[in-house]
């Protein structure tokens, strides 16, 4: 996809294509407003209805067939391109507030004891996959690996596809149910799903699943992701936060 197939990280960037400031406007009212809960799940709708309309036109080979029809799931990409990484250029840094850095590669995780948790994928615009299966090692592994000192508090993700980022509180992040995902309905995750690695949150609406995972730090505080910044929960419990309460919690 070229980068105006994704316009979802400039709000003024108007769903037509012309670039009104109409996006930014909606995004500070509805902060302002305290509302940012309820009326956030339509940015996030449009920002998918942008890139299913560019894809379809511009990208004809690949992409669509992963877009709905295609098991359910909708494929989602704050930027352009993403690049492929594989066993030689794949990395997992864990850095932060903890006693021993690391740089996972792929065998690396691998080698590390395996979790499968199967849940529904929930996105906060209202498309749910039931009964997935990811697996991967825990993040709780990971952090115990490391050594997390005293004073941390939170944990931040970053992609490779160098825009997208998301956190959770130390306590979420060492859920059992929260997986470094190196498999997804019992495949290896493929590029289009964040492959070769992502985070799984399943208690969590599933922009909380950073795809292309290639960072985690350990930080004090919590610093609000991607679309947490544009008015999503941080806290994005599936029927207890700002998407939809019509969801089944587990
Ligand atoms: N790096 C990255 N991770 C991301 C996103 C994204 O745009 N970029 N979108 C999020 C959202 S809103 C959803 S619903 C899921 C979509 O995952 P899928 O493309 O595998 O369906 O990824 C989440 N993780
Ligand atoms: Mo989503």
């Amino acid at each position: 996809m070229t980068k105006e197939a994704n316009p979802a990280g400039t709000p003024d960037h108007g769903a037509d294509g012309s670039g009104t400031p109409v996006g930014r406007r909606v995004v500070l009212g509805m902060l302002a407003a305290g509302a940012a809960g309820v009326a956030a799940a339509p940015l996030l709708q449009r920002a998918w209805d942008d890139t299913l309309g560019a894809a379809a036109q511009q990208d004809p080979t690949g992409l669509s067939g992963l877009l709905p029809g295609g098991g359910g799931f909708r494929y989602y990409s704050v930027t352009g391109p993403v690049p492929d990484k594989d066993e030689h250029t794949y990395r997992l840094t864990v850095d932060g507030l903890v006693r021993h850095r690391a740089a996972y590669r792929l065998a690396d995780l691998r080698a590390l004891p395996q979790t499968r948790v199967v849940r529904d994928v929930q996105c906060v615009t209202g498309w749910r996959v039931p009964h997935t299966p990811f697996e991967g090692v825990r993040l709780s592994h990971l952090l115990d690996a490391a050594g997390v000192r005293p004073e941390a508090r939170a944990v931040r993700f970053t992609c490779f596809d160098g825009a997208y980022s998301e956190s959770l509180t130390l306590e979420q992040a060492r859920r059992h149910d929260v997986l470094v995902a190196l498999r997804m309905q019992d495949a290896p995750l493929a590029h289009a799903h964040g492959g070769p690695v992502r985070l799984y949150v399943a208690p969590m609406y599933f922009y909380k699943s950073a795809k292309w995972l290639s960072g985690i730090t350990v930080t004090d505080h919590v610093l609000p992701g991607y679309w947490e910044n544009l008015g999503y929960d941080v806290d994005a419990w599936v029927g207890r936060s700002n998407g939809r309460d019509d969801a089944p919690t587990t």
